[in-house]
């Protein structure tokens, strides 16, 4: 692999108080030697920060830089690393950046600096993912899993679901060294004991991905219903902008609006979209109702919008046809009886309420008025309890079921969300199936020999999301979403 000095601001262009260019390799020593006279007799120590300026012949003392040393293997990459921090002006920016380059250094790729940790052993390859969900996170639940990540959260379990795999595939290799006749029912009876186990543990830790993929891209709430039933105003007061035009002209919101927002530190992606009516001729329109069908695709929660007075009989049908669309599409709704302030006039056959009882007695249901504080605290409420439990019953309201859910989620607190990232959850996925399969064969009497190739395979899968047996391919993908600097 080519180990060249690199060197790249691992901050962000445009003015800035500071700046800082990092440089790694083992030129990086020589070419701070000839860039920069220290302002004093101190030289740089390991990990010990001196104020330096630029020397002559190199755009001559342009600037008063503090230069930071971490001598290899005590740095970021496990090269020696300079850390050059400079004013942030965009032209004393170039001319550091500049002389560096003269002086020997190539400009860093993306990811380039996290590469070379993960190859010097600095970190692995969750480590290195969550250094960018680090950079990354808009939210405190979200940095919270990136450090847990970061700090080897995820690498721990999967070596724990590791040392097990490997401890029954040593007793199965013991057992392939023994003759046939040897062998005794309990030994395979053990081992089936252990897989199940294995295998149990596996999918726990597969499961925590529904929680742990919203924690770290966010829920995606889409805000649905018929025009002109208060879903503008219902994503102004979550969001507490005035992000959305409000007004009681139906197809007022004729694009889909998105919103981000945190709630209780979670990120949340909110969706107002245009009101579904039917039979529109309208080119805008239709394309407005297009947009809001493929947002509805992307939603873990859709806030079904009811309001009074119940729309006319062939509307309800058209609106009843897409909810049932994505019920089937498996999507989680929460029906909103909005304008509560005005269901008390109402006769029960005009009341949202009372058809969203009647027709999805199923479907759990809140009532909402813009003017009620109470309701948009609950509302937040309820999304934050989905967030973290994956239910909208809360245990008092909801079923027994709902309540033991809580309990139980309690007691997983520890894996609850931990796997965060998609390609670690495929890895599980392949590993449940590959010991899922092992242990039915050694259920079918198959022999050791088929089984411990089912358990190296699952093996193989776990250490793909370390980075442990990783391709090559793999891993520039990885690093090829990171920023230059990181
Ligand atoms: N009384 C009452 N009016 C509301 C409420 N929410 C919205 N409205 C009014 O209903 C009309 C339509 O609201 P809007 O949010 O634009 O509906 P959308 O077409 O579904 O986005 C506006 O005049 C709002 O002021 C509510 O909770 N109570
Ligand atoms: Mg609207």
């Amino acid at each position: 692999m080519d180990m060249d000095t690199i060197a790249a601001f691992s901050t962000p262009p445009g003015e800035s108080g500071l700046a800082v260019l990092r440089i790694s390799g083992s030129h990086a020593a020589s070419i701070c030697d000839r860039l920069f006279v220290p302002s004093s007799s101190r030289f740089a120590k390991p990990s010990a920060m001196v104020g330096y300026t630029l020397a002559h012949g190199y755009w001559g003392k342009i600037d008063e830089v503090v230069l930071a040393c971490f001598r290899a293997p005590h740095s970021y990459t496990g090269e020696d690393v300079y850390e050059i921090s400079c004013h942030g002006g965009q032209a004393i920016r170039q001319a550091v950046l500049d002389s560096v380059l003269a002086a020997g250094a190539r400009p860093a790729g993306p990811g380039e600096f996290s590469r070379r940790a993960f190859f010097n052993g600095k970190m692995d390859l969750t480590a290195a993912e969550a250094v960018m969900d680090m950079i990354g996170a808009q939210a405190e639940k979200q940095a919270q899993a990136a450090y847990r990540q970061l700090t080897g959260g995820v690498s721990r379990v999967i070596h724990e679901r590791t040392d097990h795999l490997y401890g029954a595939l040593a007793r199965l290799e013991m057992l392939l060294d023994w003759d046939e006749e040897e062998e005794r029912p309990e030994d395979r009876e053990l081992l089936v004991c252990e897989l199940e186990y294995a295998e149990r543990e596996l999918r726990l830790l597969a499961d925590s991905f529904a929680g742990g993929r919203i924690i770290r891209e966010g829920l995606a709430v889409v805000i649905a219903g018929s025009p002109n039933v208060g879903k503008s105003t219902l994503l102004n007061a979550l969001s507490g902008r005035d992000r959305a035009i409000v007004s009681n002209i139906p197809g007022t919101t004729r694009d889909t609006v998105e919103v981000d927002l945190t709630l209780d530190g979670y990120l949340v992606h909110l969706t107002d979209t245009a009101g579904l009516a039917i039979d529109s001729d309208d080119p805008i329109e239709r394309e407005g109702i297009v947009r809001a069908e493929n947002a509805l695709r992307t939603a873990d929660l859709i806030l079904w919008v009811l309001s009074p007075p119940l729309p006319p009989e062939d509307e309800r049908r058209e609106e009843e046809v897409r909810i049932d669309r994505c019920l089937a599409e498996g999507k989680e709704i929460l029906f909103v009886l909005g304008k509560d302030d005005l269901r008390l006039t109402l006769s029960a056959e005009k009341d949202p309420a009372h058809y969203a009882v009647e027709r999805y007695p199923d479907l759990p249901s809140m009532t909402w008025s813009d003017r009620s504080e109470d309701d948009l605290q609950r509302l937040k409420e309820t999304l934050v309890r989905f967030i973290e439990s994956g239910s909208l019953m809360s245990p008092v309201e909801g079923s027994e079921i709902a309540a033991h859910d809580q309990v139980k989620s309690h007691g997983e607190g520890q894996s609850h969300g931990l796997l965060t990232h998609a390609r670690h959850k495929t890895a599980v996925d392949r590993a449940v199936e590959l010991v899922k399969k092992a242990r039915a064969d050694l259920q079918a009497g198959l022999s050791f020999d088929l089984v411990a190739i089912s358990l190296k395979e699952a093996l193989t899968e776990l250490s793909t999301i370390t980075g442990e047996d990783v391709s090559e391919t793999l891993i520039d993908k990885i690093f090829s979403r990171f920023c230059i600097g990181k």
